[in-house]
């Protein structure tokens, strides 16, 4: 059945997975498919008209009577397609395997990837990104990158005057904080004196015991590292050990690696214990609120906290979980401080792309229209270190 596919001068029909098998979330399936007919008879659309300007068009991929999964499926032109289907493997292996009794061949990520993004660089690495995409907000996001939401913006502003052009740049800007926060997760460090109750607000965020918690001060030796995602934005929390003289050796480098890391930590949680006298004076005081969050911890018990030394903190209790959720959204905005863009739309992910677009507002700001557009063009163009050279 295998040969059907091959309609010749390279025009198969060929299907990829895009994400790995398992991921759970969202799969992405490529088709192409240069007769088109595919999803005339596997797509059944929600609706007669798509209100959405990529035409991104929700429905079912069926066969026959039997519907198989619920999707989102953007069309190209050229007959190409590509299918947001439900995660894991089993929905996935399904449509793949439709695909195949259609004569259907199955190529690599890489090979699929090559030819989608048309010799179109910012596609090409957000198809290679999305393969690693570990949340669903994630993989939507650069999905629409790979469909050429990005490269068209940025393709609209080459052709733009001064100050429209310095808008759209602005608002591209804008997208930055997210685009990135879901490409390059960042550390969110617990810290605070030992027995804050570091430890258990760790295993609430990350939702299961991970680290080992204890009514002792001391208790946690090493750094404990785990991804997980707060409001749909992966971070990797780092566990650490309480601040203050260690009483063996290995505690003592734990620490002083924690020490170390206090000024290199971009972000952190800082806790203290609200249930008692707070020793941390200066450390408090030190806290930038912009990256560091003030967590009083055990909320449950009688405050014995007073003095928070100009400092915002909120109170939680992981024991019943009062604060928790105000937490989360305090620690979401300032892993994303300019919000969430609009759903599908053109997204700076990658900050070779900011720092590019930072220059060419830069220019636009002093008059160098030509100089902008050249770092515009730039940003267009593949990276050094990347393997984006087509
Ligand atoms: N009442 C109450 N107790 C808590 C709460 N959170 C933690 N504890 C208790 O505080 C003690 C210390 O908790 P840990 O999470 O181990 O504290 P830690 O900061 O990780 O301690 P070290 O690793 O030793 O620095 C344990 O007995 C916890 O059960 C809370 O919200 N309420
Ligand atoms: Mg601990």
């Amino acid at each position: 059945m295998g040969d059907m596919g091959d309609m010749s001068d390279g025009k198969r029909r060929e299907a990829t997975l895009l994400t790995p098998p398992g991921r759970g979330g969202v799969a992405v399936i490529l088709i192409a498919d240069p007769t088109g007919k595919w999803l005339q008879s596997h797509f059944r659309s929600r609706g007669r008209k798509d209100p959405s300007p990529d035409r991104m068009r929700s429905g079912w991929i069926t066969r026959g009577s039997e519907s198989i999964d619920e999707v989102l499926v953007r069309e190209w032109e050229d007959g190409a397609a590509e299918i947001q289907c439900h995660g894991g493997t089993a929905v996935a292996d399904r449509i793949l395997d439709l695909t195949k009794e259609d004569g259907f061949i199955r190529v690599s990520p890489e090979e699929g990837i090559h030819r989608r993004s048309g010799g179109d660089p910012i596609r090409k690495e957000a198809l290679s990104l999305l393969i690693e995409a570990e949340t669903d907000a994630g993989a939507r996001m650069l999905a629409a990158q790979a469909g050429g939401a990005l490269s068209t913006r940025l393709e609209e502003i080459l052709d733009l005057d001064r100050w429209p052009a310095l808008e759209a740049i602005d608002l591209l800007l804008r997208t930055a904080s997210y685009g990135i926060a879901l490409t390059a997760p960042v550390e969110l460090w617990i810290m605070g004196p030992p027995n804050a109750g570091k430890s258990t607000l760790f295993n609430t965020l990350i939702g299961w015991d991970r680290t080992i918690v204890h009514e002792g001060p001391g208790t946690t030796r090493d750094h404990v590292r785990e991804r997980t995602a707060i409001g749909g934005i992966p971070v990797t929390l780092v566990d650490t050990p309480g601040l203050r003289e260690g009483e063996t050796a290995a505690e003592s480098i734990a620490i002083e690696r924690t020490e170390a890391g206090w000024d290199e930590a971009r972000r952190a949680i800082f806790c203290i214990d609200g249930s008692r006298p707070p020793e941390d004076a200066e450390r408090i005081r030190r806290l930038d609120p912009e990256r560091q969050l003030l967590a009083l911890t055990k909320s449950d018990l009688p405050s014995q906290v007073s003095d928070l030394h100009g400092q915002e903190a909120i109170p939680i209790s992981a024991l019943t979980g009062h604060g928790i959720d105000r937490l989360r959204e305090a620690i979401r905005q300032r892993l994303v401080p300019d919000g969430v863009p609009a759903p599908r739309g053109p997204v700076v992910f990658t900050e070779r792309q900011r720092a590019l677009l930072q220059s060419a507002r830069g220019a636009i700001s002093a008059g160098k229209l030509d100089l902008a557009r050249l770092e515009v063009r730039q940003c267009q163009s593949a990276g050094d270190n990347g393997d984006l050279d087509d």
